[in-house]
């Protein structure tokens, strides 16, 4: 009997340890914002997982106390939250980021598992006696629905990659705010708007309305657009400049490879006249604009629109970037 009780302790710590190991020290590729939010969202189910382990570490080491069943969960809680805090601590000092976020989502993870198993242990009679049905169920209630929005996130990234998929060759009308999540704007003030003077096709279409102030380098990126442009021969867009007079807007493209380098991208500078004005770009310009090798147009990653040391304030609209 005592042999299985140190042999449960010692398992027990292990996994505890190997899942804190796993959640401070592995890595994972985080180069998409799929992969960025599936990390984020991971620190739920392992603090879920990592507190549960302690209960039954609690229980089996304190077991002889008889302490009130409830105190056990709120002392796995606790332990988890102080496992939580010491893992952002680490990172705080270390090359990591300490991110406030990661110690709710790990709380979020360690309440909710708690609480829906102490739901269910209750049920079978063995633990909680006491606790009404009712209460059981709040319990396990509050423990699922915190746990969805903790996972909320991940679930929302995977609807936006489904969204465009679907949307594609269309890469950004700026008509929803599932496609409008990899969008992102730089030393510019971003709205979606109606278009302004009602052109564009029709009055309900929406446009990215960028105004941009004077700085280094400011304009709009579309990150993530669906990678592979192999079937399509020429990426078109529109813009329409609020500018009395013409202006420059740069464009560059560049594939997963890109090393930063000028020259391992696409470039290109744009002329804005007043008013409407369509752009097409040919694909196969953009392949053969890396200087020491092809683009890889299987894994397109950035299109970036921008004004290089604008001097003025500049307000301009962009629609319907798609690929033929
Ligand atoms: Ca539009």
């Amino acid at each position: 009997m005592r042999r299985n009780k140190y042999s449960s302790i010692v398992l027990l710590t292990i996994g505890a340890l190997g899942i804190f190991l796993f959640i401070d020290r592995c890595e994972l590729p985080d180069n998409t914002f799929l992969l960025q939010a599936l990390n984020n969202a991971g620190h739920t189910p392992l603090f879920g997982m990592l507190s549960l382990l302690l209960l039954a570490l609690l229980r089996i080491t304190l077991g002889a106390r008889r302490m009130k069943t409830t105190t056990y969960y709120w002392l796995a809680l606790m332990v988890s939250g102080l496992i939580a805090v010491f893992s952002e601590l680490i990172q705080y000092v270390g090359p990591r980021d300490a991110d406030l976020v990661d110690l709710f989502r790990d709380l979020a993870g360690a309440g909710s598992f708690l609480a829906v198993y102490w739901s269910y242990s209750s049920l079978s009679g063995s633990e909680g006696r006491g606790a009404t049905s009712r209460g059981r169920r709040w319990w396990r209630v509050a423990g699922i629905l915190v746990f969805l929005g903790a996972m909320a996130p991940l679930a929302l990234w995977g609807g936006a990659y489904i969204y465009r998929d679907a949307k594609f060759p269309m890469v950004a009308d700026f008509e929803s705010s599932w496609s409008n999540k990899f969008l992102s704007s730089f030393g510019a003030d971003l709205d979606y708007v109606p278009h302004p003077a009602g052109a564009m096709d029709d009055a309900k279409n929406r446009v990215a309305r960028l105004h941009i102030h004077p700085s280094d380098y400011a304009g709009l990126a579309v990150v993530e657009p669906y990678p592979d442009w192999t079937d399509h021969t020429s990426l078109n867009f529109e813009i329409y400049s609020l500018q009395p007079d013409s202006f420059n807007l740069e464009i560059r493209i560049n594939d997963a490879a890109h090393n930063q380098d000028y020259y391992d991208r696409y470039n290109q500078t744009l002329t804005v006249a007043p008013g409407s004005n369509r752009f097409e770009i040919l694909l196969d310009d953009v392949r053969r604009a890396p200087r020491s090798r092809e683009m890889e147009m299987t894994e397109v990653v950035e299109i970036s629109m921008f004004a290089w040391r604008p001097t003025e304030t500049l307000t301009f609209c962009i629609d319907n970037i798609h690929l033929r």
